[in-house]
């Protein structure tokens, strides 16, 4: 096998934790490049599901060895509360199955306090703009790394100099909270903060470019996971209702330290319809009873946050575009069970835009608010595909719409996963 990336295709919750996790039983390292504790992925396991969001899927394996690549912006306590977490369910992290790029950017608790005090802002003043974001504070720790001023990993073992790096974070964040109206940071706060999580974090730090570059040449099989979906690229996506990282395929390779040519197959995962949480444009977007049945029967619920999904239609321009932008080999069609017994089945295969016709999303602002989709309908299937485990196993009308699918997107279905239990996935030769 050669090493593989797994992507999602569209707004996030894919699918992706399920498919990662069946790979990862043929990998012999799993790397998450970009996000943080934004992600939240549900492994079902004999029975037992397991929440993970900052750790790599590849931990509650064993043999594995699970890696947070410098793209990852990484908050050591919840890195620490997941861990412990798992101790719970039975699952051991040390850094035999652990390792943490040293040049990963740290998030701090007042990278989270000002994630939630935009966005209350926002909401309350009507003014500025409500992403909807998970409040985890991921866009403002990478606005501090491309701003140069970041605390990484490495900084932890370095009491030193850490002073001083803290001094200048702290003249931007204190200009940046007098001017919100809020109290300031105090060096002392933080540099407790830093010193009361260094013992539990620098165990699994690592030089993890030379780790994987040694592993590549040995001939390791890597798994990079990714987290979020394409359609929230901080470049790709429906800008600014995005994440603050490139979760695109290109970003494997940039966020774990290796080359291009590393990164293989890319697989995108791609759920049977569309949702979508937190603010922004959803052309295909149902707020109907349909919507509303795509949200039950599929338990569209953040996994971080709990949040309740926006659901809609399979928007198949979308994940064309996705397709270009990633580079993707072939896709992972998840949940098509979903969409057992419903009487008809609309695609979206482009928009309509002040009178015009075209067949991608622009990525100006007002013009994807404008967009109207432009829709196929097919008809639906009474048969359930729960659990199905082969192809002949799905109803003749499944297959149509899988078919559907692939010609509009312009990619192969790989894989079909048919439950969240990871044998329930059939591999499409
Ligand atoms: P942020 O927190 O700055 O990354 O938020 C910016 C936008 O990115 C969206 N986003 C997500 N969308 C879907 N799933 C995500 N992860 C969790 C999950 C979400 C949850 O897998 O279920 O539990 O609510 C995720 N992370 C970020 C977010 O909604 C904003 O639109
Ligand atoms: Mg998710």
């Amino acid at each position: 096998m050669t090493n593989v990336a797994v992507i999602g295709s569209q707004w996030g919750d894919e699918g992706k934790g399920k498919i990662v996790d069946w790979l990862s039983e043929r990998a012999d390292i799993v790397v998450r490049f970009q996000g943080g504790h934004n992600a939240g992925h549900t492994l079902v396991i004999d029975g037992i599901s397991y929440k993970l969001s900052l750790l790599p899927s590849g931990v509650v394996r064993p043999g594995k060895m699970a890696v947070i690549g410098n793209g990852v912006v990484v908050d050591p306590h919840a890195l620490i509360a997941e861990i412990d977490k798992l101790a719970g369910q039975g699952v051991t992290v040390t850094p035999e199955n652990l390792r943490i790029a040293d040049n990963a950017t740290l998030i701090l608790s007042l990278h989270r306090e000002l994630d939630g005090i935009r966005e209350d802002a926002a909401a309350a003043t009507n003014s500025g703009i409500k992403i909807g974001t998970t409040r985890r504070g991921i866009g403002p720790a990478y606005e501090d790394k491309v701003g140069r001023r970041a605390i990484r990993v490495m900084d932890l073992a370095d009491l030193d100099t850490l002073s001083a790096k803290v001094e200048r974070l702290l003249t931007h964040h204190n200009a940046l909270r007098r001017g919100l109206g809020e109290a300031e940071v105090e060096h002392e706060a933080i540099m407790q903060e830093l010193t009361s999580v260094a013992d539990r974090i620098l165990p699994f730090r690592d030089t993890v470019w030379l780790m994987l570059d040694k592993e590549r040449r040995r001939g390791a099989r890597i798994l990079f996971e990714g987290a979020q979906g394409s359609l929230l690229d901080i470049d790709h996506g429906t800008y600014p209702f995005v994440t603050s990282s490139n979760t695109v395929a290109g970003q494997a390779a940039a966020g774990s330290g290796m080359g291009p040519g590393a990164v293989g197959y890319v697989l995108g995962i791609t759920k049977a319809y569309t949702t979508r949480v937190g603010e922004g444009p959803f052309p295909t977007e149902l707020t109907d009873e349909i919507g509303q049945f795509l949200g039950e029967r599929g338990r569209e619920f953040g996994t971080v946050t709990g949040r309740k999904r926006r659901c809609g239609w399979f928007d198949a321009a979308l994940v064309r575009q996705s397709v270009a932008t990633n580079g993707i080999t072939g896709i992972a069609l998840t949940k098509l069970d979903v969409l057992d017994g419903l009487d008809e089945l609309k695609i979206c295969v482009g928009y309509r835009l002040d009178g015009e016709q075209i067949d991608h999303l622009p990525a100006s602002q007002g013009q994807q608010a404008r967009v109207e989709p432009v829709y196929i309908t097919l008809e639906g299937w009474k048969e359930s595909t729960v659990g199905a485990r082969s192809w002949a196993d799905l109803p003749a009308q499944a297959i149509k719409y899988v078919r559907q699918v692939e010609e509009l997107i312009g990619a192969p279905v790989a894989l079909l996963s048919t439950s969240p239990e990871r044998d329930d996935t059939i591999l499409v030769t």
